[in-house]
């Protein structure tokens, strides 16, 4: 299989995450990406392919205007503004407020933000652009007739909204590829999100369309974030009703509870008539992840890959999260080594 890789999302590297109170070191960070090559070259893939130009159109086919003009031209303003630190949402349109985008950088910020834990810095857009450009280079090698292809994405892109940032994401990169699917005259195309966490923004892009299928596995929203959304009686609307697929899940669930509704989003994924599958690859239900709280082992992503497999479907896999940092190489291996035949 082959993989794509930017070095420049190196240059998203925020020094603070707000968490529990405290401004740690971000849990998603550079060095992520290092283990997962580093583990890919051990295991004699290919080195990376660096990709080509991103191309806005399908993002912007995706995204709100307003939200990627905001992300461009987030740290010129907010250093215009005589801001001194890295950008970070304080202010919200919460219930019962106005949803109109202020014209202060500080309050745009905001308008922009489902989450405060995302830190945005100097490089972060271009970062975010890299990210989604790796995603588009292995959805045009899978178009071009490869059976598959990895897209080592960072950030991550799957809480990413039609308008809004958080949870480590900018531009949602598996809704990208899937659109373009759709665009290279895929009737229908299925989203499969494996992350521990909800793919809110995702869902949010195609809740009313009845051409793409998503389908999540995650922490129960009473428990997890994004907190807000993925529950199980979300099943899409108007011409998407039907077309969107929740599976939350409670605290310690283990590989066989998981992977029966792995095996249930795949038949609905069969069933729907996918021709092409994006999956939302996260390791972080691995047992040790240091934010999520399901149970599953190593080698259990290797058998996630399998399953995916007997999908018989061309497939891109865009990376997302995954914080236990040295085990995320090997996990995210794994699933990629279970697809292929391992
Ligand atoms: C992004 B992806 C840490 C809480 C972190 C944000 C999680 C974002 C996950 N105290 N909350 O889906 O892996
Ligand atoms: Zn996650």
């Amino acid at each position: 299989m082959k993989t794509f890789f930017s070095e420049k999302h190196r240059l998203h590297f925020p020094q603070a995450e707000l968490s529990g109170g405290e401004f740690v070191t971000p849990f998603e960070r550079p060095s992520r990406a290092e283990y997962i090559l580093n583990r890919l070259r051990d295991r004699g893939f290919e080195t990376p392919q660096a990709p080509g130009d991103v191309d806005m159109k399908p993002v912007l086919a995706l995204h709100d205007a307003g939200y990627i003009d905001f992300l461009e031209s987030a740290w010129e303003e907010w250093k215009a503004a005589g801001f001194r630190g890295e950008i970070i949402p304080t202010a919200f349109p919460a219930r019962r407020m106005q949803a109109r985008c202020p014209d202060h950088i500080d309050g745009k910020v905001g308008y922009y933000a489902l989450a405060c834990e995302t830190a945005m810095t100097s490089g972060t857009w271009e970062a975010a652009r890299s990210s989604c450009a790796s995603a588009q280079s292995a959805q045009k090698h899978v178009a071009s007739g490869a059976r598959s292809a990895f897209a080592l994405c960072r950030p991550p892109g799957h809480h990413a909204a039609i308008d809004m940032f958080g949870g480590y994401c900018f531009i949602n990169n598996a809704a990208v590829v899937a659109q373009m699917f759709r665009d290279d005259g895929a009737a229908r195309v299925a989203i499969l999100d494996v992350d521990f966490h909800h793919g809110n923004g995702t869902q949010d892009i195609f809740y009313d369309r009845g051409d793409v299928f998503f389908a999540s596995l995650h922490g129960k929203p009473e428990d997890a974030f994004p907190y807000f959304l993925g529950y199980a009686d979300e099943t899409g609307a108007g011409g998407g009703e039907g077309t969107t697929a929740n599976y939350p899940m409670p605290p310690k669930t283990p590989y066989n509870a998981w992977s029966e509704a792995l095996d249930d989003a795949i038949a609905r994924i069969g069933k729907f008539g996918a021709e092409a599958l994006v999956v939302s690859l996260g390791v972080d239900a691995f047992k040790e992840d240091p934010i999520s709280f399901f149970k599953l082992e190593s080698d259990d992503f290797t058998d996630c890959g399998r399953r995916i497999e007997k999908l018989g479907l061309p497939t891109v896999f865009c990376m997302e999260g995954g914080y236990a940092i040295e085990a995320v190489g090997i996990n995210t291996v794994n699933v990629l080594e279970g697809f292929e035949g391992a």
